[in-house]
């Protein structure tokens, strides 16, 4: 039985989110981000860090690697499109997502939000906002063009993106630039999948 480890306040809503979108049983351990460096979680992940999904006898760590595995071993198109050319558009946008966007919505957000304000660096969240103006930009030509990343379809790179994304909403990020690229992160982070996913623990 597919095992997720993590809490839905974490990274974990990413994979949470998946294993919704694809319908499949899954059983959910609630590791908190505390617990993380816990022995047991530590025996998952080396790294200690949550998401750690287990399945029949291989266990995963790294929300992106998760998905991708979720999506290619248990979905359909299209949530797994058919054909490398779309699972190369898949891996593109998730590592993208991972390289681009996320270390500087995670500046901003501990900068705004995690840290005391007395530790927290003004400088770090301007440079991170200005740095992240051409990504964001790449997003919003792109889903300009059609609704979906891929094309006129949710799949998982849309999943990987939005889930990634979602930082830019707790960060209170001004996205008025970019409407498209908003509208497309409501839309995604609106789906019924991904509100069963965050309710939980
Ligand atoms: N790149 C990893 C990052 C995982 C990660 O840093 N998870 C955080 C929670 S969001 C964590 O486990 N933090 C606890 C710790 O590092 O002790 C992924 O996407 O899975």
């Amino acid at each position: 039985m597919l095992k997720l480890y993590g809490t839905s306040k974490s990274r974990s809503a990413r994979s949470l989110w998946a294993l919704e979108e694809l319908g499949v049983k899954y059983e959910h351990v609630p590791v908190e981000v505390s617990q993380a460096k816990s022995a047991d979680n530590l025996k998952r992940n080396p790294n200690g860090h949550i998401p750690v999904l287990e399945d029949d006898g291989l266990t995963l760590f790294e929300s992106m690697a998760i998905n991708l595995y979720l999506a290619e071993k248990y979905g359909k198109p299209p949530l797994w499109p058919s054909g490398a050319e779309q699972h190369g558009k898949a891996y593109q946008w998730s590592f993208w997502g991972m390289t681009e966007i996320e270390p500087r919505l995670m500046t901003v957000l501990v900068n705004r939000v995690f840290l005391p304000p007395d530790q927290r660096d003004e400088k770090a969240v301007a440079q991170a906002l200005e740095a992240i103006k051409a990504p964001l930009k790449v997003l919003d030509d792109t889903v300009k063009s059609h609704p979906y990343l891929l094309g006129n379809d949710f799949t998982i790179a849309d999943l990987n993106v939005a889930s990634v994304m979602s930082f830019a909403m707790i960060a209170k990020i001004d996205f008025s630039a970019v409407p498209a690229a908003q509208a497309w992160l409501n839309k995604c982070l609106g789906r019924e999948a991904n509100q069963r996913a965050r309710a939980q623990k």
